[in-house]
């Protein structure tokens, strides 16, 4: 039997044959993989909602704007500062990540619509905090009972003399927090992209798609700053929204988090005329190959010399560190289950250190994250679509301008990932496993066939998989550490990984089973 056969064993036959369109074993490098496409009902998956997308992914960390959750307390609470995308304010700059602002909607305004205990919130939140910007975020009820959020926002926009932006995020559009992604992408783009009038510099660029999880987008900044480059704005960790404005002078996105921002990323290039690089500051040699690649992009000598300059003097700083944790965790195996991106991003900082990836799934990726971007013509369905907009984007012909020339473009794309992604599966082993939203089931699957020595994965699981006396290290707010990426980064997670292995708390685990004679007789009876 397979490994994935094995996987499927105990489905019954309805499952089995949805389940197998999601699970492969790689044997070559264009396997396809049925992607964002419904959860079978019932099936405990690890998904979250298009309003956790759209507020709590995209929109939530820029900070001086405050964000309104228009719906019951839970969507606001649980879209609460769980996530740890930090954020700093100044003198200047308001920072309200750490609020949770909600309309707190009851039984009656449910019944009698909750408009009017909008516009109040809209009115107090100006009144204490006089934010420089308001977003509004619907949850599922805004929806089912129809209150016109945007019809309230374009009012106060007028009343109050600030930007007022809502969504339309209700938690059941799309598939899962994906179609949120393209909601917040899609209001970006269209009410504050573009309005900004500063100007830009020699190296102008913008991260996109960068979150400051424990604060891995500071870590990215620092080493671009130290190169040279003019950061114009990472949309959206530990943004403002006043940067968020001028994102389109920039000579080049750079694309972190593809499945997230790879919207703006597409509206950027064909409004503006701006190309983005897919680019990884998750692991030492990805970060590098980032950086030489940027260089590659702006192709001047000085930039280049000073790029390799900085990349030889950072490698220099964590070399004994990097070696010591390599020398510990080298030969482990390793299994990651995160949302749309990291899955791919953290195989290459575990590859440092010689770690083994045997098995990886992204929750809600579409089939262009795992198979690369020449699938995007042979999509068949886009679940999202249906009712999400794609906007419709015309070229800006006044602030229009290629950065370089057609024939030059051409050449560089042999070379390096402009406008392109070329998606997980290709840079996995042969006999690795692959997943599409995976559930608690296959989890516990994996933990019997595969035994993994360190699965990194998020808190729905993360319990499940260390009472089973396996690490799990949550990759979507890195526990309680960070940052992890870039230079600095690796070292964190090596020595955070090495900790949680060698913790003796693993001579301590037993599972409850092993402590009660009734169950574990019972186990014996049913094996
Ligand atoms: Fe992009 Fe993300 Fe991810 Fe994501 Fe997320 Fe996240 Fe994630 Mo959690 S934007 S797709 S929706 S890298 S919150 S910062 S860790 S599931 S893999």
């Amino acid at each position: 039997m397979s490994k994935v056969d094995w996987i499927l064993d105990k489905y019954s036959a309805r499952v089995y044959k949805n389940r197998k369109l999601h699970i492969i074993e790689k044997t070559e490098d264009n396997h396809e993989i049925s992607a964002n496409t419904r959860t079978i009902p019932g099936i405990m998956t690890n998904r979250g909602c298009c309003y956790a997308g759209c507020k709590g992914v995209v929109l939530g960390p820029i900070k001086d704007v405050a964000i309104i959750t228009h719906g019951p307390i839970g969507c606001g609470f649980y879209s609460w500062g769980t996530r740890r995308n930090k954020a700093r304010g100044d003198k200047n700059t308001k920072n309200f990540v750490e609020y949770c602002f909600s309309t707190d909607m009851q039984e009656p305004d449910i019944v009698f619509g909750g408009e009017k205990k909008l516009k109040q919130a809209i009115k107090e939140v100006v009144e204490i905090f006089d934010p420089d910007a308001i977003m509004i975020c619907a949850t599922c009820p805004v929806g089912l009972i129809g209150d016109d959020i945007h019809a309230v926002a374009a009012e106060a926009e007028k009343l109050y003399n600030r930007k007022v932006v809502a969504f339309s995020c209700e938690g059941y559009k799309g598939v899962s927090q994906s179609g949120g992604h393209h909601i917040a992408n899609n209001g970006l783009m269209r009410h504050i992209i573009g309005t900004g009038d500063r100007a830009p510099t020699k190296y102008s660029i913008n991260i996109l798609g960068e979150y400051n999880i424990g604060g891995d987008a500071w870590e990215v900044e620092r080493i671009l700053k130290r190169i040279g480059y003019d950061i114009v704005v990472n949309i959206p960790g530990d943004s403002s929204i006043h940067e968020i404005e001028n994102a389109h002078i920039a000579h080049l996105n750079l694309v972190q988090c593809h499945r997230s921002i790879n919207y703006v990323a597409d509206m950027l290039r064909d409004k503006y005329g701006t190309s983005w690089l897919k680019v990884n500051f998750i692991g030492v040699s990805s970060t590098v190959k980032s950086l030489r690649d940027i260089a590659r992009y702006f192709n001047d000598p000085e930039l280049t010399a000073r790029t390799e300059e900085v990349i030889a003097e950072e490698l220099a700083a964590i070399h004994d560190e990097m070696e010591y944790y390599k020398s510990k965790l080298k030969g482990k195996t390793a299994a990651l289950f995160v949302g749309g991106s990291r899955s791919h991003h953290y195989q290459k900082l575990l590859k440092d250190f010689g770690v083994e990836t045997i098995m990886a799934g992204y929750e809600f990726a579409h089939r262009d994250d795992y198979e690369g971007r020449e699938v995007l013509p042979f999509i068949k369905e886009d679940a999202d679509s249906k009712n999400i907009e794609s906007l419709r984007i015309e070229k800006d012909e006044r602030r229009y301008r290629l950065y370089l020339s057609e024939e030059q473009y051409e050449k560089l794309r042999q070379e390096i990932p402009l406008d392109y992604y070329e998606g997980m599966i290709k840079d996995m082993e042969k006999g690795t496993i692959i997943i599409d939203d995976m559930n608690h089931f296959e989890t516990e699957e994996i933990i019997r066939i595969l035994k993994p020595d360190i699965f990194f994965s998020g808190i729905k699981d993360k319990y499940v998989i260390q009472k089973a006396g396996i690490l799990s290290r949550q990759l979507h707010s890195y526990d309680y550490s960070g940052p992890y990426a870039g230079f600095n980064g690796a070292v964190n997670f090596g020595r955070d990984v090495l900790m949680g292995l060698t913790t003796p708390a693993w001579g301590l685990v037993k599972a409850p089973w092993k402590n009660s004679p009734m169950i574990e007789g019972h186990l014996q009876e049913v094996v």
